[in-house]
């Protein structure tokens, strides 16, 4: 046997203290719980570990229910609202089972919860026909069963339909066992390791490189149930502003300012709706964040009331790297009140990004997120109406952020490897703090990359550089709804493709499937082909106007959804798993793309060129 490999081991004392069960085993210990929402939490650690830690997940610790314990000498059995749960004792091991005696999940006997040095899995029993589904922004098919992810927030440029792991982490899967389906959620910040039987016919897994094993158990009988409680627990976005929702034009970059204004006014005298422009990196000075161009952009305020007048919003950029370069102001100030990641022996950490070599502000720190939230609130003092956090993976040239680096961690200080995941989440926080800070009235609008769970609370996600390919077309659908199924609702996809140049047909069908996405914005990538509402000739401008159109004719219909959203979890763009799970013919793969948006329309995406197409038949349409 491995040096390193320990498993739990046998419960050798249990108590219960107030509304927590507490087991101490040979090898480590576990603490249960059950939340006024009905929800369980599992929470394991070795001897030499604290319970302390800092959740950037959860949004409000929730009191606790009433356990009911009832011991036994070889098995214990705990009652909660809507399970039980039995606790065998040699060794330590965890079944969790309906009000009638049915199984719905168990660890694996033998190895239920191990350690292997500071990696910390827990296998689960592995049954026939049992899917997996969920895990936020990954690609494979709605039905993950036979496979294993990774959560570490990486920036990749041209993913493709079965790169793993993309840009947000959100370690929450759904389960489906018979006819029951089950929620875990693993608050672990650290890379995470999700495993839905793709090794064997024995065990799934759950596992995080490091801290403490802490997840959560969701049953209520349905998926919508279990987004309500997973979401009770991580948090919603708000009600957004609403011109966030309607058309969003985008273009890496628009330069110089008169650009701009062509772009906006070219809208106005076609005669096509939009509600949003976006300056990408080249509105800076030398690409330093909180600067503006000095030739390009040199009278912003009047630049930014010139599109108010044409009825845009502007939403800027927002990298995290901050360039190292004395009297340049963000720098001086972050640098003099040690607000930036840094090596173990104090000195801060510097990666090339686009402005040069760069710090990066340590938003784990609230000191940190008020100095960035005041440069963001200023910007909106100007007239930039919303921000988008780009490159917060964080990303620098080479990828690779030393684990070393060290990080506040609201003083609890973690290295790179647990904040990493989170690093995009704090910014988007802080930005929304900035917005907030200037104008307490307003609804805020920021857009990331980057996310962890919970992530949702502060920001609209995009996932991020896809390809002006038909493959993408049909993964960004399926992204966007299984983002949905991890509690982040406010999402979309670049329309017609960021890399590469897009095509009339393939842009006619993007437009179609944007037209129902949340966030509807259309964006490409420097020295690809301009790529407007009005660049695939005739026809296609005609197509896709009426498609924008008729997503402002919708808009109350997906205004009502997000409201929906806001007070259930239940997302705008539904996978067709939310109300259809118990019908198998959903989980064929030539469906993955299809989704509900909202109630009542169920979109099917088709590839460019295509004129026909299968519609699913469980959900009582067309074939
Ligand atoms: O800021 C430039 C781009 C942006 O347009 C894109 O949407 C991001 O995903 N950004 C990445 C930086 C590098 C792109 C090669």
């Amino acid at each position: 046997m491995a040096k390193d490999w320990i498993n739990i081991g046998n419960v050798t004392k249990s108590e219960q203290v107030q509304n927590i069960v507490e087991y101490t085993c040979t090898n480590g210990s576990v603490r249960l719980s059950v939340l006024e929402n009905g929800v369980l939490r599992v929470v394991a650690k070795r001897p030499e570990q604290s319970w302390e830690k800092v959740s950037y997940s959860v949004e409000k610790v929730q009191s606790l229910s009433k356990i009911v314990l009832a011991e036994g000498v070889t098995e214990d059995w705990l009652a909660a609202p809507f399970f039980k749960i039995q606790v065998m004792k040699s060794p330590f091991c965890l079944n969790i089972y309906t009000l009638e005696d049915k199984l719905i999940l168990g660890d694996d006997p033998s190895f239920s919860i191990s350690w292997d040095g500071d990696e910390v899995t827990n296998y689960k029993k592995l049954h026939d026909h049992e899917r997996f589904l969920g895990l936020g922004e990954k690609t494979q098919h709605l039905d993950k069963r036979g496979h294993q992810f990774t959560n570490w927030n990486t920036d990749f440029f041209g993913y493709q339909t079965e790169s793993d792991p993309i840009y947000a982490s959100l370690p929450f899967y759904l389960g489906i066992k018979e006819e029951m389906p089950y929620g875990v959620f693993l608050d672990n910040s650290s890379r995470t390791t999700f495993n839905f039987g793709c090794s064997n016919d024995r065990f799934s897994f759950f596992r995080a490189d490091k801290g403490l094993l802490d997840y959560y158990f969701f049953f209520t009988g349905n998926i919508a149930g279990i987004l309500t409680q997973y979401t009770q627990l991580t948090g919603r976005h708000q009600m957004p502003p609403m011109w966030s929702l309607g058309f969003q034009q985008c273009r890496y970059s628009y330069y110089p300012d008169t650009e701009v204004l062509r772009i906006a006014k070219t809208f106005r005298e076609k005669g096509i709706p939009g509600d949003v422009i976006y300056l990408d990196i080249h509105y800076m000075q030398d690409y330093k964040v909180f600067t503006w161009n000095e030739k390009t952009f040199s009278h912003p305020k009047e630049l930014l009331e010139e599109l108010k007048a044409l009825g845009f919003k502007v939403v800027v950029i927002l990298d995290p790297g901050i360039k190292v370069e004395a009297g340049y102001e963000p720098y001086d100030s972050a640098l003099a009140d040690n607000l930036f990641a840094m090596y173990p022996d104090g000195s801060p950490y510097s990666g090339e990004v686009w402005p040069g070599w760069c710090h990066f502000p340590d938003y784990t720190k609230q000191e940190t997120r008020e100095w960035w939230a005041q440069r963001v609130s200023e910007l909106r003092d100007l007239g930039v109406t919303g921000f988008w956090n780009d490159m917060n993976e964080p990303a620098a040239w080479g990828q690779k952020m030393p684990d070393l680096i060290q990080f506040h961690y609201e003083g609890q200080g973690a290295s790179h490897k647990e904040a990493r995941n989170i690093y995009g989440m704090q910014m988007t926080r802080a930005t929304q703090e900035g917005l907030v800070k200037s104008k307490p009235q307003e609804r805020p609008f920021v857009l990331t990359r980057a996310a962890f769970a919970g992530s949702q609370r502060y920001c609209a996600i995009w996932t991020g550089d896809n390809c002006s390919s038909n493959d993408h077309l049909l993964l960004g659908a399926k992204l966007v709804s299984n983002l949905g199924l991890g509690g982040m609702a406010f999402a979309g996809n670049d329309v017609g493709g960021f890399i590469g140049d897009c095509w009339p047909d393939l842009y006619i069908r993007w437009i179609q499937v944007g037209a129902f996405t949340p966030l509807f914005r259309m964006h490409t990538m420097i020295n690809s082909k301009t790529s407007e509402p009005w660049s695939y000739g005739e026809e296609a401008t005609e197509i896709g106007m009426n498609y924008i159109k008729l997503r402002y004719q919708l808009m109350a219909y997906m205004y009502s959804h997000f409201h929906e959203y806001t007070r259930s979890g239940l997302p705008i763009i539904r996978s067709l798993a939310i109300d259809h799970w118990k019908e198998w013919q959903i989980f064929d793969f030539k469906y993955d793309s299809q989704f509900f948006c909202g109630q009542s329309l169920l979109i099917c995406p088709i590839e460019g060129g295509q004129r026909i197409h299968q519609i699913i038949p469980a959900c009582g349409c067309l074939v």
